[in-house]
């Protein structure tokens, strides 16, 4: 017996941790990088992996332990690695103790990785007994009739070389235009050597796998069916008892959300990773179209059960419902810590408008690829010419800002540059072009963000758009904005000029593809080409969507704008 000491690994910074599940117990017999503890920082929880593969001698840790790095937490029993299995058998004392969860769980034959390793060794000794009947024959393993389909290409492997199967275990999963076929294993035996991958072709009578076939245990044998029948069972009994368990440990935790699949500790693997999923569970998944990668896993040792498709499932189409993001599901929630360990706090609810435009942002953010184009446009004529317009202002009782000059060269960019006045139907794989120019315009209010929109602002003047902004942000300060006052826009703009910044990058206001970002002008020296003049500059950020449109284009549009906003001459061409 080798006995190593498994201590706690490098924290990613963290000095000390909380030990929030232990996943393993004394006496199991864990692989390499199996997680053996969950525990959390206050920015996080990880998962500790085995250091070794091996069985576990010493386990000297509880919940609420803290542990920081290089603590030893136990000992693993290297010389068990691999064969612990055997050993477990092997071993009266301790190993008895394992609950009858586990046993059934090595029994499962509903799963993949670590479950073929226990049916190898359930297999195994099927083999011995039916190798003192006879001995082993090899046999390649053909296509059987593909319900009249050829050329049919293999979506999943369901084995891995050197597995033990039995009669009718799923080796391999094709799927033709109109359905999905496993195709059975006709003997029980040993994978040797698979001939085909994921994407092949096959046809009836094609070569599929090697296998070393045990004599006796062609169809017929009762014993053998028996078994499988028991371990089923014991299978489906492993998967309830695996859920109570689970469901009682996240009470304990005191975890209360009904969202289960957005757990913080559980790390998804990766598009393509492995997972551990039973053929079962796995031909539901393709059934509803739920990618297992994105599926939280209730089961020992991470396995995908059916239960788990499901809430998967639901979940999402509750999403889709709501209007939510279905495709940024995958991204794990923010945990917060109790706040009041570091001083007094008190709480209040989020106003729906607060609400409303938190999910708006998240969902720009999480689908729209964002990229900003920051430019300066020369305004130093443009302030002239308006504030030449002052005592105008003032009769017709209107302020003339910069807002309305550049509403109306956004208003000009939008016809010389179309690709902005757009939006995508991503699900018609479609571009809905514009043909009408309505821009809005976000008003900060006390109450929160609001972003009316005025319309056909190339058909307006500026004194008429100066006149709508300042009514429709009384409005929206004032509450007394009505929904369509709020909708149909093909762009926006967002002002912090008369706040101050130099720049910004704002969030596309979705579904349109751009937003203008417009911080305080100031004057800076320009260089001519002779001497530096003092010119007022204003700064522009145009945030866009890279899907819609590209970069030269946006360089283009703040180009425009700095011409247009330049010499405002230029708005009336
Ligand atoms: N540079 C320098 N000065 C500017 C300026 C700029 N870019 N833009 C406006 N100003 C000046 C105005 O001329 C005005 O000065 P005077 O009173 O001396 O004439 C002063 O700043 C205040 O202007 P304003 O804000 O009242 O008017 P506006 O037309 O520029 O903007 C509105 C109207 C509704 C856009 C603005 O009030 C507002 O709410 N801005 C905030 C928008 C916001 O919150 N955006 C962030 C959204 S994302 O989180």
């Amino acid at each position: 017996m080798s006995e190593q000491d498994i201590k706690v690994p490098d924290l990613g910074g963290a000095d000390e941790v909380e030990v929030i599940e232990v996943l393993v117990s004394k006496g199991d017999t864990v692989e390499e990088e199996d997680p053996i503890l969950t525990v959390e920082s206050d920015k996080a929880s990880v998962e500790l992996p085995a250091p070794f593969a091996g069985k576990i001698t010493k386990l000297s840790v509880k919940v609420g332990d803290k542990l920081s790095e290089g603590d030893v937490v136990g000992t693993i029993d290297t010389d068990a690695a691999g064969g612990g299995d055997d050993e477990d058998e092997g071993d009266s004392g301790e190993d008895a103790d394992q609950s009858k969860d586990e046993a059934a769980e090595k029994a499962q034959p509903d799963s993949d990785e670590d479950d073929h390793k226990g049916r190898a060794k359930d297999s195994g000794k099927g083999g011995q007994k039916q190798g003192k009947k006879g001995g082993s024959r090899k046999e390649t393993v053909k296509v059987p009739a593909l319900d009249g389909f050829e050329n049919v290409p293999v979506i999943e492997i369901n084995v891995s070389e050197g597995d033990t199967v039995g009669e009718e275990e799923p080796l391999v999963t094709v799927e033709s235009d109109k359905a999905t076929m496993e195709i059975p294993s006709p003997y029980a035996g040993k994978i040797d050597k698979i001939l085909v991958k994921e994407g092949d072709k096959l046809s009836e009578g094609d070569d599929l796998l090697e296998m070393t076939v045990e004599e006796g245990s062609d169809s017929g044998d009762e014993d053998e069916a028996g078994t499988d029948r028991a371990e089923e069972k014991a299978g489906d009994k492993d998967e309830k008892s695996d859920k109570e368990d689970k469901g009682g440990k996240d009470k304990e935790r005191g975890d209360t959300s009904e969202d289960s699949q957005g757990d913080s500790t559980y790390q998804m693997p990766s598009p393509g990773a492995k997972v551990h999923a039973g053929p079962a569970v796995r031909k539901l998944a393709r059934e509803l179209g739920a990618d297992l990668t994105k599926v939280k896993p209730s089961g020992p040792k991470d396995r995908i059960l059916k239960d788990d498709v499901e809430a998967y499932i639901r979940q999402n189409l509750k999403k889709a419902q709501d209007g939510g993001s279905v495709e940024g599901a995958g991204i794990p929630g923010i945990k917060l810590p109790d706040f009041s360990q570091f001083g007094e706090v008190e709480r209040e609810s989020m106003s729906r408008m607060m609400t409303a435009t938190a999910t708006n942002m998240q969902k720009s953010w999480l689908n729209v690829p964002h990229v900003t184009q920051f430019d300066d446009a020369d305004i130093t004529e443009m302030e002239a010419f308006r504030k030449g317009q002052k005592q105008a202002g003032e009769k017709k009782g209107v302020k003339l800002t910069p807002l309305p000059f550049i509403l109306k060269a956004c208003a000009a960019a939008l016809l010389e540059l179309p690709q902005f006045n757009v939006s995508l139907d991503m699900e018609r794989k479609e571009v809905v072009r514009k043909k009408y120019v309505h821009i809005g315009i976000a008003v900060d209010t006390p109450h929160g963000l609001m972003v009316p929109v005025i319309r056909d602002v190339d058909q307006k003047g500026l004194w008429q758009l100066a006149e709508e902004a300042q009514e429709l942000a009384d409005k929206a300060r004032d509450k007394k904005l009505k929904p369509a006052e709020m909708q149909g826009a093909c762009f926006s703009i967002t002002s912090l000029g008369g706040i101050g910044g130099t720049a910004f990058t704002p969030i596309v206001n979705t579904p349109e593809v751009a937003i203008l970002g417009v911080s305080r002008a100031a004057m800076k020296p320009v260089w001519d080409g002779e001497a530096f003049q003092p010119r007022l500059m204003l700064p522009l950020s145009l945030s866009y969507d890279h899907r819609a449109v590209n970069g030269a284009d946006a360089a283009r549009f703040t180009n425009l704008l700095g011409q247009l906003l330049g010499d405002i001459r230029r708005l009336l061409l």
